[in-house]
């Protein structure tokens, strides 16, 4: 259920700092491991200070249990280095495993943001050394931007086909990651031939897709509206791009990176590769028909 909490802090609310005294080192290592950690990605100069003076180092040996399903919710942690296991038990079942974290993986955040229970089980498998944000201070600089994407994004993942045999955890994740782009009408969102490092989602407005063929002759090929997905092909395969994408009129894209594409969907590459076998072999299956057969162009 959703936050009692008023989710951004009142304006003028006093709070106290939380300052955890490190070294220059200690610093260095926090930054390598939120580097690549969207949930810290957008904070100016004061913000990031503040995350990193308030975190605190916490070593932890394999079979620790981190955080437990149920508990209250005090840590929101970053791994440096080490691994986790994740388990949920629902229903009074046994715990399943659900998901791991390597290093530089960060979790603990829903329990803070809803003011929930812990949602899982999380166990040290790997000896670690861990960052460990406190509650107030997560809220107060991380929590904002957080749950705004996530809100943002939650009702338009959901109706992306592609993504609905997701956990709603995972197309969380996923909002985490993406990126709003705009572009105006004519303008080139990916090029036939050019090595691709982006997988895009229409959010609104529609799309022209054209391929040039062997013989040089260019060809329109079905559109794309919102909710479809392109980009995808190149990602999978590092080929260059497919197809010529144009966007027809004032079209909003949500983007993923290709490091957060491989990572976030992972779960999802069996359907992206079937729904896009290569046409020669698309067409040889389908005897007899001539037509092309490039239902979502890359
Ligand atoms: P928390 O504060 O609830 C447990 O404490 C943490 O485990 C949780 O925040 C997340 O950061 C992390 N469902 C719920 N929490 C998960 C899941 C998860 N995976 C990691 N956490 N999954 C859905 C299982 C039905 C797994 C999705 C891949």
């Amino acid at each position: 259920s959703v936050s009692a909490e008023s989710m951004a802090p009142t304006a003028g609310e006093a709070y106290k700092k939380v300052v955890i005294p490190k070294s220059e080192e200690q610093r260095k290592r926090i930054e390598i491991a939120i580097k690549n950690n969207f949930l810290f990605k957008s904070l100016d100069e004061e913000q990031y200070m503040d995350v990193v003076d308030a975190m605190a180092e916490k070593k932890v040996m394999p079979g620790e249990e981190v955080i437990k399903q149920g508990g209250v919710g005090d840590f929101f942690y970053v791994a440096e280095t080490g691994a986790f296991d994740v388990f949920v038990s629902r229903n009074g079942q046994p715990p399943v495993k659900v998901f791991a974290y390597g290093a530089g993986g960060s979790f603990g955040e829903l329990a803070l943001m809803y003011n929930a229970p812990r949602a899982a089980t999380v166990t040290c498998t790997e000896e670690s050394i861990m960052w460990a944000l406190d509650r107030v201070t997560f809220r107060r600089i991380l929590m904002e931007n957080t749950s705004r994407k996530r809100r943002m994004y939650e009702n338009f993942l959901e109706e992306v086909a592609l993504l609905a045999s997701l956990e709603p955890y995972e197309r969380h994740k996923i909002a985490d990651a993406l990126e709003s782009v705009s572009f105006n009408d004519e303008d080139i969102i990916i090029k036939q031939g050019d090595v691709g490092d982006s997988f895009y989602i229409i959010e609104q407005g529609e799309c022209r897709v054209t391929q040039v063929d062997e013989n040089g002759v260019e060809h329109e090929l079905p559109g794309l509206k919102k909710g479809d997905y392109f980009g995808e092909l190149a990602l999978l395969t590092n080929n260059p791009r497919k197809a010529t994408i144009v966007a027809k009129g004032k079209v909003k894209l949500a983007t993923l990176g290709k490091k957060a594409f491989v990572r976030l969907l992972g779960p999802v590459v069996d359907i992206l590769k079937r729904n896009r076998m290569p046409s020669n072999i698309r067409r040889s299956q389908q005897s007899g028909n001539q037509q092309q057969q490039v239902q979502q162009p890359e």
